[in-house]
């Protein structure tokens, strides 16, 4: 097992990263921003390291301050935790070349998925339900691109095959305006990811967004942890999750889900994957793979029962899973709200220092988050300062638990959306679950035309 692992992360990842590590009798190098300075998890660690100014391309995504603070410190592999470095490919070979273990998929693991095309692909081989859609990128020849979607039917969705997470996207309602549209996905996708290759898919009106996760080692056991609904988003921006997805009965999950694993051996992938898929009138069809450690993993640990990060943490130095599939059982229920600094209702971040703040507590009730009372949070990243994370018997006990969880808390100060993940577990519609996609800025714009 290894003695020192660096943490190339920052906020709430890098503390949970930490208490992983110290479960394992693992010591912590943190790596931070000027920003960052006196955050909780820097003063945590067992050892400390700047890399560089408060923008995330001179710190947290300047790869040769990471690796010479992993140098400086002797620590023997790095996690990425999730964003930044996670996902980046010729990152986890710098850190492989340099001699350190990258926690997490062979570089060739990330760049196959990176790439949206190649990712489903591979996923359409080995068996995995994916939307309809072309053979792959769109041709050239614009009477081509035309002939192929008339064989999928409109309304299509064009995709950059550099994208995912919604970025580089547009539906099509009409043989009219494809042209204009698969020409301006191109150009963007061109710009903004240095690759115009583009494909098709039948586009999904109504559709929710289920995960499953998997983890698997080098020894070929690979498993797959059941689902997440993640269907409460906004501007792609998941804001609660749950585990399991309601009304997704065992014998899907373990359908979908051993194609999932057998995936999984077929790319010789390793550590923990997440297979994205939007599910429609009781059909699940794959659109993409992440490499990473998710945020919303918590909802996963509390209705399996596994650490993931520590089951990363074994996979990398290269042990054997403890656990076969018909070891995994999937009990109770479990909903995570993302905590935000942001005014939820006019959509703007707010940052600033935390005048009060006392978190939630009780059975079931899991809190992750690296802010304290006097706590400054910084402009500079991403506006999620925390999660709450109930378990329940029940769905129901786990958003009685959520609603008390939420009504505890007190962050003053600075803004936060409490007030509206308070607002949600009244609603009726996601009381009921299964809501789309869509019902989140449904509900949100139905608001804003209130007036309130
Ligand atoms: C789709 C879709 C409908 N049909 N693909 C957006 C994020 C990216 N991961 C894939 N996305 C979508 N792909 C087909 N064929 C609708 C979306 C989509 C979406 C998906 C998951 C979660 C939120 C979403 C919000 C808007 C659109």
């Amino acid at each position: 097992m290894f003695e020192k692992i660096l943490i190339a992360n920052r906020g709430e990842i890098a503390l949970r990263v930490q208490r992983a590590c110290r479960a394992m009798g693992i010591k912590t190098v943190a790596v931070y921003s000027e920003a960052d300075a006196e955050a909780k998890y820097v003063m945590l660690a067992d050892e400390s390291v700047c890399i560089g100014p408060a923008a995330s391309a001179l710190s947290y995504l300047n790869i040769p301050a990471i690796i010479s603070a992993a140098e400086v410190t002797d620590a023997q592999a790095i996690h990425p935790g999730y964003g930044f470095l996670s996902e980046n490919a010729d990152f986890a070979e710098r850190v492989e070349e340099s001699g350190f273990v990258f926690i997490g998929p062979r570089p060739d693991s990330i760049r196959m998925m990176g790439d949206k095309v190649s990712a489903k692909k591979a996923m359409k081989k080995a068996g995995v339900p994916c939307v309809p859609g072309s053979e792959g990128a769109l041709p050239e020849s614009i009477d081509e691109v035309r002939e192929i979607v008339r064989d999928i039917g409109y309304p299509i969705i064009i995709k950059a095959a550099g994208g995912g997470g919604g970025r580089g996207m547009r539906v099509v309602h009409t043989e009219a305006a494809l042209s204009n549209a698969v020409i301006m996905t191109r150009n963007e996708a061109q710009a903004a990811f240095g690759n115009p290759v583009v494909y098709a898919e039948k586009y999904l009106e109504n559709p929710r967004h289920i995960e499953f996760q998997l983890l698997i080692d080098e020894h070929g056991n690979a498993v797959h942890l059941g689902e997440r609904d993640c269907s409460l988003q906004r501007r792609h921006q998941k804001i609660l999750e749950e585990a399991p997805a309601p009304g997704i009965s065992p014998k899907l999950r373990n359908k979908i889900g051993s194609r999932c694993v057998d995936a999984c051996r077929r790319i010789k992938y390793r550590g923990v994957g997440t297979f994205e898929f939007l599910f429609e009138n009781n059909e699940f069809y794959f659109i993409e793979m992440n490499t990473r450690l998710q945020v919303e993993h918590p909802v996963t640990e509390a209705v399996t029962g596994i650490d993931l990060v520590q089951a990363q943490i074994n996979v990398a130095a290269g042990n054997k899973l403890p656990f076969k599939q018909d070891d995994i059982v999937i009990k109770g229920h479990s909903i995570e709200c993302r905590i935000n600094a942001e005014d939820a209702y006019k959509l703007t971040p707010s940052a600033g220092r935390i005048t009060q703040y006392h978190a939630p507590g009780g059975p079931g009730v899991r809190v992750d988050s690296h802010v304290y009372h006097n706590y400054m949070v910084p402009p500079y990243y991403d506006s999620m300062i925390g999660k709450i994370i109930t378990y329940g018997d029940t769905r129901d006990q786990a958003m009685a638990r959520m609603r008390i969880a939420l009504s505890e808390m007190v962050i003053s100060g600075i803004k936060t959306n409490i007030p509206l993940h308070l607002d949600l577990l009244s609603d009726l519609s996601f009381l009921n679950a299964g809501v789309s996609i869509h019902f989140l800025e449904q509900k949100l714009k139905l608001h804003n035309k209130a007036g309130d």
